[in-house]
């Protein structure tokens, strides 16, 4: 999903985490990349002009702050511009203690009806009642096609169907579930003689029911389009939040952040495709790391910190004296574990994911296997003092691990290395030089 904007945002990054430094030229050249990819995944022409800006802006103008190097604050930057973009992270609210009114609105084939049926199991899941109102009067089959998704949903459905006028339909499945249930969602039509008649129905649906939201429908797919899409509903009935469906195909993915931009609504959830259980709720600073290649970066920022802070304070020390253990190797091991797979860690990085082969990075945590094992397989002795294994405690120590004498040399020898580094580098060399042990 959204493939053509991660491309060029990642391809973006990528030039600049590889440029020689980060100035005036590069900066203004890693906006221009950004515009474009922006531009060519359907982010409206004004406001991927805008983002840019305020990223030039304050790429120029910002310092890093300590400890972060100006590469990663720019992208960092980048990351909370696309996050702020997309408004915040966006909640239906919902009161369980009384009887909550949705509207669904959007075009034909926008996705209503599914998505009607979605949030219906979405709520049910979490313990609400719902009821769903069949208000499209309008295309034939609608109402047996809502019935059958919603009753897969575990919602009770009410529909008329000699019942012409969508807005009285509306206002009577609202009577009828006023009180007994927690959530009435309302789907719509969006097929009409003409548009303006589809805009003028919805905006008597809002005014006769008085929803506690009116969420817009948006086909992810549509591209440029979401943007005067989502503007002409918004001015017929102010949007509360957004639903941007088909996220799982073509769509490039500007379609949510121009929806949201162009009506000053949130996403709430995304369809992620055909099935009733293919809704996500959506956040924002998961959707743009997802698109920047990065997990979520406040998340690794606190891991880093957290590991960096241990590694100072209770090991670097000691081992800057020069007494480096086994066991302080094999800290550093759990320290790379703890963080999740070496894998996990780089797609963290900004710039990282995609840069690195991933077959390196198997080799080197496979390596790190080995070592591991090895090191299991030794004395308490020998864990102290390595330098004391001789040949025939080494045979032994690789029969106990299952590995090959080569194995356990090769890792005597990092470890002499990293020892005679100890007594030359600084704790941040160091720590930096044992997070890379396993590269060959
Ligand atoms: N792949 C994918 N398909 C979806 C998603 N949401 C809806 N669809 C499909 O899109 C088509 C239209 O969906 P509907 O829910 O009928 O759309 P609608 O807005 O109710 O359409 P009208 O009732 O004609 O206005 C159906 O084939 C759905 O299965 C999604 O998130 N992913
Ligand atoms: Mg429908």
């Amino acid at each position: 999903m959204l493939d053509s904007l991660r491309e060029g945002l990642q391809a973006a990054v990528k030039k600049l985490v590889g440029a020689n430094a980060v100035d005036e030229k590069s900066v203004k050249e890693f906006v221009r990349d950004l515009q474009r990819a922006l531009i060519q995944s359907d982010v409206n022409v004004k406001m991927a002009l805008e983002v840019t800006e305020r990223v030039q802006k304050r790429a120029l103008e910002e310092k890093p702050p300590a400890g972060v190097t100006k590469k990663d604050q720019v992208v960092s930057v980048l990351y909370e511009e696309l996050a702020r973009l997309l408004g915040g992270e966006g909640v239906l609210q919902l009161d369980k203690a009384r009887t909550n009114v949705v509207v669904m609105l959007g075009v034909q084939g926008s996705g209503k009806t599914t998505t009607t049926a979605k949030l219906a199991r979405f709520y049910t899941k979490r313990g609400f009642k719902v009821g769903v109102v069949a208000a499209d009067t309008f295309r034939p089959g609608a109402v047996a096609q809502l019935r059958t998704l919603a009753t897969a949903s575990g919602a009770e459905v009410f529909s008329d169907e000699r019942e012409k006028d969508s807005v009285k339909v509306a206002k009577e499945g609202r009577k009828t579930f006023e009180g007994t249930k927690n959530l009435v969602i309302i789907d719509t039509a969006g097929r009409h003689k003409e548009e303006k008649g589809l805009l003028k129905e919805m905006k008597e649906v809002v005014v006769v029911v008085k929803p506690d939201a009116t969420l817009l429908v948006i086909d992810g797919t549509i591209g440029q389009q979401c943007y005067s899409q989502a503007s002409a509903f918004h001015q017929a009935a102010p949007v509360g939040g957004i639903v941007v469906t088909k996220l799982d195909g073509a769509a490039k993915g500007g379609g949510a952040l121009a929806a949201s931009a162009a009506t000053g609504a949130k996403v709430y959830f995304i369809g992620t495709g055909e099935r009733i259980d293919d809704l996500e709720d959506f956040a924002p600073t998961r959707f743009v790391g997802r698109l920047l290649g990065m997990g979520d970066l406040k998340a690794l920022m606190e891991m880093v910190k957290q590991a960096d802070v241990e590694v100072d304070e209770k090991r670097v020390q000691r081992m800057m004296s020069g007494k480096l253990t086994m066991d302080d190797l094999m800290y550093q091991f759990d320290q790379m574990k703890k963080f999740g797979s070496l894998k996990k860690v780089l797609e963290h990085i900004p710039g990282f994911s995609g840069a690195v082969n991933p077959q390196d990075l198997d080799k080197a945590e496979d390596r790190v296997k080995v070592y591991r094992s090895i090191i299991q397989s030794m004395t308490g002795e020998e864990k102290m003092d390595p330098d004391g294994i001789n040949s025939s405690r080494l045979k032994r120590i690789a029969k106990g691990s299952g590995r090959g004498e080569k194995d356990v040399r090769e890792l005597l020898s990092r470890y002499k290395q990293m020892k005679s580094l100890v007594k030359t580098s600084k704790g941040r060399e160091l720590r930096q030089m044992m997070r890379r042990i396993g590269d060959q």
